[in-house]
């Protein structure tokens, strides 16, 4: 990023946004429907216009999310590969521009962004948030409105946790009482809910909207009572089991034996997969406690090559390492950089899988900030900001290759957040670093430095209603 000399560019009343060919004109639709709220401009989208978005294919080498933004008084210029790379130049714009441009109602202006050029790209392809809405349900709007702030720091993956012991999800038609049973609780007994495939096919569209993939979590062969509970017949014994509104993990499993298990599975993953656009599909794979050792073994290659089956590559927590996986896999490393799951992490790595780095003790967004967090977990340590952000994914399990690291994701676990104001206190401020560790190079970025932008922040927050914790290592910035 270079300052330029010279007067800042501002958007007027005359501001027009231009734009050639589909994918830059579904973009610059976007940006006007951001911009036209709180500018009260009409901000038309055409051929011309003072802010400009190029699809242009001489600009290879910053690869398909990279981009390259230049302002000046005369005009804001975004060029790109691809539409990817114009939606994320585009949010580049958003964030040079005053933090009342969140606004919904018309603000006074000016609206000014300094002269500046940034020519970026990001260091690794896979940035993810993972939002759990099995233990707690979430609406088909609140899942969207984390969708929206999750894409103003460029993550472009979201991660359904979609079953687990405390309830299933999603509408499958070919067993339909594992939405309308397995999904009737949650943790604490409330009545939980499900997505219908419309719904979530609307997340899926929302999502894409903003360069956001979907990769959709059915937890198997552990995490499974809501399916167990559903269905008699997927149980060894032949016994469905009550639902289940508890938080302890390990006590449930697919039967293994099971042909009938196996068509269940061809399913489920079958109608997923119809709903994903994305290339990816996450069969869980952790804490399978209740699943003997050599059954574990025999289930993952057989789940995986259903998952390869239906077309999609596989992604799994990082047990799965210890079973032989399909090519293209890839392994969410979730440990604590203890010897046993470090060692999973290389066996996948040695398997050709690629790695993505969500350790809990800097990637789980449900560990507490200090002891007088409200709410969340303590069981991978108290995880201040600092901490979240001070870390580097190529290094935190040593013997990786930074090659077959995939990038990062901040996983939001929600047994103790029963609303989603509470999962933004937890996620926000942590998710931007984690955001920013996935996007920025290792070298130039600190946290002195960061704590700074960070601070900058809050007034941004602040219009957007974002129920962000006021961390005391952070200088936030007053409105
Ligand atoms: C461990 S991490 C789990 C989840 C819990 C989480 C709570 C992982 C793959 N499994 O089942 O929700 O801890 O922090």
């Amino acid at each position: 990023m270079a300052a330029l000399d010279g007067p800042a560019f501002e958007l007027t009343e005359r501001s027009a946004i231009g734009a050639s060919g589909p994918e830059a004109t579904q973009v610059g639709e976007w940006l006007a429907r951001l911009l036209r709220p709180s500018t009260g401009y009409a901000i038309p989208v055409g051929r011309h216009g003072d802010v400009v978005l190029e699809r242009t294919g001489s600009l290879t080498d910053l690869g398909t999310e990279g981009y390259r933004l230049d302002a000046r008084a005369d005009g804001v210029t975004i060029r790109a590969l691809t539409g990817e790379g114009l939606f994320r130049g585009v949010t580049t714009l958003r964030q040079l521009l005053p933090p009342k441009v969140e606004a919904t109602t018309p603000k006074p202006g000016p609206w000014p962004v300094d002269a500046v050029s940034v020519t970026d790209q990001p260091r690794f392809g896979y940035r993810g948030t993972m939002l759990d809405v099995s233990r707690h349900f979430f609406s088909v709007d609140e899942v969207k409105r984390y969708i929206d702030l999750a894409a103003l720091y460029k993550l472009n993956r979201l991660h359904l946790h979609l079953s687990d012991d405390q309830g299933w999800r999603i509408v499958i038609d070919s067993w339909p009482r594992l939405a309308t049973h397995g999904g009737s609780t949650e943790v604490g007994g409330g009545s939980g809910g499900y997505y219908t495939k419309e719904q979530y096919a609307e997340i899926v569209r929302h999502a894409a909207e903003h360069y956001i993939t979907v990769v959709p979590e059915i937890d198997t062969p552990g995490h499974t009572n809501a399916a167990l509970a559903s269905y008699a017949e997927l149980n060894c014994d032949g016994n469905a089991p009550p639902l289940y509104a508890g938080t302890e993990v390990g006590f449930s499993s697919l039967c293994i034996p099971k042909p009938l298990t196996y068509d269940f599975l061809g399913d489920v993953f079958g109608e997923v997969a119809g709903l994903t656009p994305g290339d990816t599909m996450h069969l869980g794979g952790d804490e399978a406690q209740a699943t003997p050792p050599e059954q574990y073994l025999e289930f993952v290659p057989k789940a995986a090559q259903i998952v390869r089956d239906r077309g999609k590559h596989v992604m799994g927590w990082h047990e799965i390492a210890q079973a032989e996986l399909p090519p293209r896999s890839t392994v969410q490393y979730w440990g604590t950089g203890d010897e046993r799951t470090a060692e999973l992490a290389r066996a996948a790595v040695a398997q050709g899988a690629s790695v993505v780095m969500s350790p809990a003790n800097r990637a789980y967004l449900d560990m507490k900030y200090d002891d007088d967090t409200p709410y969340g977990q303590s069981w991978a340590g108290l995880v201040p900001v600092e901490l979240s952000y001070d870390w580097d994914p190529a290094t935190q399990v040593p013997g990786l290759p930074e090659s077959a690291i995939a990038g990062v994701e901040a996983a939001l676990w929600s047994e103790t957040l029963d609303e989603i104001a509470k999962a933004e206190h937890m996620a926000y401020p942590r998710l931007p670093g984690i955001a920013e560790i996935g996007w920025s190079p290792a070298t130039g970025r600190g946290w002195p430095e960061y704590q700074q932008r960070l601070g900058d922040q809050a007034p941004r927050w602040d219009v957007l209603g974002v129920n962000f914790y006021r961390s005391p290592q952070v200088p936030w910035v007053d409105p």
